[in-house]
């Protein structure tokens, strides 16, 4: 038997957050979460072939083998070994995997990734998984992961149950819903972050006394971003997405240690964005695990955020994303990235030359 699927997904950008895990191993969040789906301007490629050709499995990231004795690969085999048994199979498996983000490692790739492994193993294994299971087989890699298995605006519910079968992404509306929207994200730090979101989670929940007022006001934080989205109240979703963002850092900074994501270039865009805003809201900031912004704003004032941003020394690239229709598989076998006899493909990404696969 040997089998193959190709699939990229994107990332997603979250405007009410993650922070903070009730079952560690299997991805269970303390509350839901929204976000919209980013356009291919930050996508993985993923293929993956079952072959009983395959003695080992064997993961490549970005052209290079993974050594998956670390264990930095270690949620992409659970994510492996769960499709085989969901497809009753004992197959080994080769998976490939190319980040065509911009910049290196300015942002999260690992919801993009996870979402387009989840995606390409079950289909490769024969699986014809609907979007509740994938979402859920994606949670499991990553949880972020889970809310990119679907394109435009998504809710991860959190689910009560112990066996996380109630915990997974369902789309609100879809990215034709609301196509004004942009996030404008400001790069002013490309390098890997100190503290992974898995340890700063995990940390939080066990130190914050203010992640237990967080959770209390976070359900109607939802419904309140829900009902602003839907309603396209631009100035109301701008104001809940930065007082989130802000309560989210501030959980971060309330654990000990402390963790401190954003620096001095991340707090001039936040004052540079009032200022933007002191005539009517123009733009929201959002902040993850780390110092980049995403500013949603809309069409018309994209060039007013870039500007301001021009403004601000520390800001490096910036890249003006659409909300996204959610993964894609590729049919074509001339895109895959290894070949009909399981080799891999030289490939690679760059911005002017974009996928050059060999
Ligand atoms: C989010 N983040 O909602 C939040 C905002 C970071 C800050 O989801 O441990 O990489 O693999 O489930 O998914 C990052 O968390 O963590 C994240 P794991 P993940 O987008």
């Amino acid at each position: 038997m040997q089998t193959v699927s190709t699939c990229e997904a994107t990332a997603n950008i979250a405007v009410v957050k993650y922070w903070g895990k009730r079952d560690e191993k299997l991805v269970l969040p303390t509350n839901s979460s929204l976000s919209f789906t980013m356009d291919e301007q930050l996508k993985t490629r993923t293929t993956v072939m079952f072959s009983e050709k395959f003695s080992h499995d064997e993961f490549w990231l970005n052209g290079a083998k993974a050594d998956l004795k670390s264990g930095e690969f270690a949620e992409r085999m659970v994510q492996l070994q769960l499709v085989r048994e969901m497809a009753g199979i004992k197959t080994k498996a080769k998976a490939v995997s190319l980040n065509c983000f911009p910049t290196s490692a300015g942002f999260a790739s690992s919801a993009a990734g996870f979402a387009a492994l989840a995606c390409a193993a079950s289909k490769a294994a024969g699986l014809n998984l609907d979007a509740r299971e994938l979402s859920i087989l994606a949670r499991r890699g990553s949880g972020s992961a889970c809310r990119s298995v679907l394109g435009g605006f998504v809710e991860w519910k959190k689910g009560d149950r112990a066996d996380g079968n109630d915990s997974y992404a369902q789309q609100i509306a879809s990215h034709t819903h609301w196509t004004e929207l942009r996030n404008v994200i400001a790069v002013v730090e490309a390098g890997r972050k100190k503290i992974s979101s898995r340890a700063g989670m995990k940390q939080t929940v066990a130190t914050s006394g203010l992640f237990e007022a967080r959770l209390k006001g976070l359900p109607q934080t939802v419904e309140a971003m829900k009902k602003a989205v839907l309603a396209k109240d631009f100035p109301r979703f701008a104001e809940l997405a930065m007082r989130e963002s802000s309560n989210m850092h501030a959980v971060m900074l309330d654990t000990w240690p402390p963790i401190a994501y954003l620096n001095d270039h991340s707090k001039e865009i936040m004052n540079s964005v009032m200022e933007l805003n002191s005539g009517g809201a123009v733009a929201g900031y959002t902040f993850d695990a780390g110092p980049n912004a995403h500013i949603y704003t809309l069409e018309k004032d994209v060039s007013k955020v870039r500007r301001k941003l021009g403004e601000i020394p520390g800001v490096k690239e910036v890249i003006v994303c659409k909300v996204g229709a959610g993964p894609k598989f590729l049919m074509d076998e001339k895109e895959h990235l290894v070949d009909s006899d399981g080799n891999v493909r030289e490939h690679s990404f760059s911005k002017g030359k974009g996928i050059v696969i060999s």
